[in-house]
């Protein structure tokens, strides 16, 4: 009888983090049905004792279910495990093990060996995906008929241009993990450079670095793209034939390059001085540049141009981030040439950081003021390609030196702790996921792991407040509105990650070869031209998205469409299932974190 029951029900969804889950954290799945579930010991085929316990978390909009949360967190015991419900439903199997998310974080940092523009991929390194070097002629710039050499960097994404900005926040990313989270990265990952005394991490970066440093004009802008005109076919990179073009010089692009070049000067000092040095000349001319041309410049492709724009309204963000790494890094004393902020300040004596400082406040007054307090429910991540202000906020905040001083420090971890506490209250119904069907844009996954590196950064950020600090007016407490805690943030960090390897609508899990639902088949013209039938591991998709943007997800799925579900695994859905380098960085930020 139970049997024909369930017959008739058919088959229900228990979605989980199909990687699995850390021994002492909290561990939810969730499940669209009600009923009695077990975990269950896949070595032995035993039911656990352990109790599910069944919390009914109400309708969630964006999956267009009732969602039940099942949290196992009892299980600490290192294995593998399925969930199993008494209507014969089941999981898909995961790990519980101290250092379960290791070989997801090699293999999204191996992923940029993958994209590497310009060389041989050998079979040592990438096996079965070995390819020619592409892309190795001299760019001409838009419009006239000068030549600029440029070699190295990352394909962006499916496609085989390289962008300023996208490599920027790419590099930022990687680079900060580094800081914050060093041990993180002591494993190699099988490149080129490996067991060269550098950390992976650093190498692979350096990687983009050259390329972008090839990318600043000599009056210190910064070209937005390199991309051919319009995009290429199906086909492997060296058959890419269209002649590659440089395209002008955008606020965006050189304030974006200025920051990451800081941070580069920063991270390689010990390794290789004179490459720092280099870095930190070329963020001086960039700051420069950025002083000298205050208007947003913004980027619109010309017309009968297709590729990325990476468009954007406003560079206030760009220009307080590139000004906070600026007054954090550059050391230098006043140039002759060095401009400054307004002519009343000229009496005094003025040095290179009282003008990047000054530049920082007055762009974070106006970011600001375009952002006024959250509204409790969306909020802007300031860590994807668009907004880079929790970019800036990390500069200020993670100064040793503090150079900006209390109060602008206090304001950044105020912004940074605001933002995680909507995360974290977005994720008390439903889906424990801090995603509004608004959210579920082009690159939804990014900011599903976006959302889960600010909540790390929050926690981080935590450790940073003093308990007192003394004052003209004597010693005074030091304390912070919001009511979450570090392990409070740490905890909805997870969840985010949940959601990405598995515990969501499509119960797919969006990194390659990680989960028994791993996506296939994503929208990256290496892949598809290599007609190898297996994906290259560790490529974290685009996601859902409800703008139905592209001719293959319009056949499945329509305005009704739950937004989780608005998502096809296949590789001509480009918006939802293509690849790109800042998607797989803010993971890596976070899947680095967990494993450090
Ligand atoms: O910021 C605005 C927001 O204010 C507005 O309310 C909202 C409404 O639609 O749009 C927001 O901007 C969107 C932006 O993503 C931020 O999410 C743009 O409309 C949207 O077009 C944009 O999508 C981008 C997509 O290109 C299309 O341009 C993705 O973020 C971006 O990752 C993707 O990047 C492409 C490159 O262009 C080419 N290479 C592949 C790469 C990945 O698909
Ligand atoms: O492959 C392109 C991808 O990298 C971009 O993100 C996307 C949007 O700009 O466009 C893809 O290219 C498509 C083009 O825009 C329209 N014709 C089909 C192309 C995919 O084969
Ligand atoms: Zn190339």
């Amino acid at each position: 009888m139970k049997k024909n029951i369930i017959k008739i029900m058919g088959k229900k969804m228990i979605s989980v983090n199909e990687t699995g889950f850390l021994p002492e954290a909290v561990k939810l799945a969730i499940s669209d049905t009600p009923g009695e579930f077990y975990i269950v010991d896949d070595n032995e085929g035993t039911r656990l004792e352990a109790a599910v316990d069944v919390n009914n978390a109400g309708h969630d909009e964006t999956a267009g279910c009732e969602v039940y949360r099942l949290d196992f967190s009892e299980v600490k015991a290192p294995g593998i495990y399925h969930i199993e419900s008494d209507r014969g439903d089941r999981s898909v199997s995961f790990k519980v093990e101290p250092h379960v998310y290791k070989s997801l974080k090699n293999a999204l940092l191996k992923f940029f060996y993958f994209q590497r523009c310009g060389c041989e991929l050998s079979e040592k390194h990438a096996g079965i995906f070995k390819r020619s070097a592409c892309h190795t002629s001299p760019v001409k710039l838009l419009g006239g008929n000068k030549e600029i050499p440029l070699s190295k960097g990352w394909h962006d994404a499916g496609d085989y241009g390289r962008y300023a900005s996208a490599g920027a926040v790419t590099v930022a990313h990687m680079l900060y993990a580094y800081e914050l989270f060093p041990e993180a990265f002591n494993e190699t990952v099988n490149i080129p450079e490996s067991g060269n005394g550098i950390p992976d991490i650093l190498n692979e970066c350096r990687y983009e670095l050259d390329l972008l440093s090839q990318m600043q004009a000599e009056d210190g802008g910064v070209y937005h793209k390199a991309t051919s005109y319009v995009f290429c076919d199906y086909v492997m990179p060296d058959e890419d034939d269209k002649e590659m073009v440089m395209f002008p010089v955008t606020s965006l692009s050189t304030a974006d390059f200025a920051a990451a070049m800081c941070i580069a000067s920063r991270v390689y000092a010990d390794h290789d001085p004179d490459f720092a040095r280099s870095c930190m000349h070329q963020a001086y001319m960039a700051g420069q540049w950025l002083m000298s041309n205050p208007e947003n410049t913004d980027f619109h492709n010309p017309e009968g141009c297709n590729t990325g724009e990476y468009t954007d309204t406003s560079d206030i963000d760009e220009r307080m981030w590139a000004f906070a790494e600026l007054l954090r890094t550059d050391t230098g004393v006043k140039n002759e040439g060095d401009r400054s902020i307004t002519a009343s300040r000229a009496n005094k004596e003025e040095t290179r950081q009282d003008i990047y400082l000054a530049h920082l406040i007055v762009e974070f007054d106006l970011y600001l003021k375009d952002h006024p307090h959250s509204d409790g429910r969306s909020t802007d991540d300031g860590f994807g390609w668009q907004d880079v202000s929790t970019l800036a906020a990390v500069a200020v905040i993670f100064d040793p030196e503090n150079k900006a001083g209390w109060e602008l420090k206090k304001r950044m971890i105020d912004m940074l702790c605001e933002r995680a506490d909507v995360f974290v209250s977005l994720q008390k119904e439903g889906c424990p996921l801090a995603m509004l069907k608004q959210d579920f844009v082009w690159g939804s996954n990014m900011l599903v792991s976006n959302r889960a590196d600010v909540l790390i950064l929050a926690s981080l950020a935590l450790e940073q407040i003093p308990a007192e600090r003394e004052t003209d007016r004597g010693p005074e407490k030091c304390t912070r509105g919001g009511g979450s805690d570090s392990s409070i943030y740490e905890e909805a960090a997870l969840n985010q990650l949940h959601y990405i390897l598995g515990m969501n609508a499509m119960d797919l899990s969006y990194v390659t070869c990680f989960g028994e639902h791993a996506v296939k088949d994503p929208h990256n013209r290496v892949a598809v031209a290599d007609k190898i039938d297996r994906p290259i591991p560790g490529e974290m998709v685009g996601g859902p998205c409800i703008w139905l943007a592209d001719d293959e997800i319009k056949k499945y799925a329509d305005a009704g469409t739950p937004a989780q579900k608005c998502y096809r695994d296949h590789y001509l859905s480009y918006s939802t299932n293509e690849i790109a380098i800042y998607w797989n960085s803010s993971l890596l930020f976070a899947a680095a974190f967990f494993d450090r």
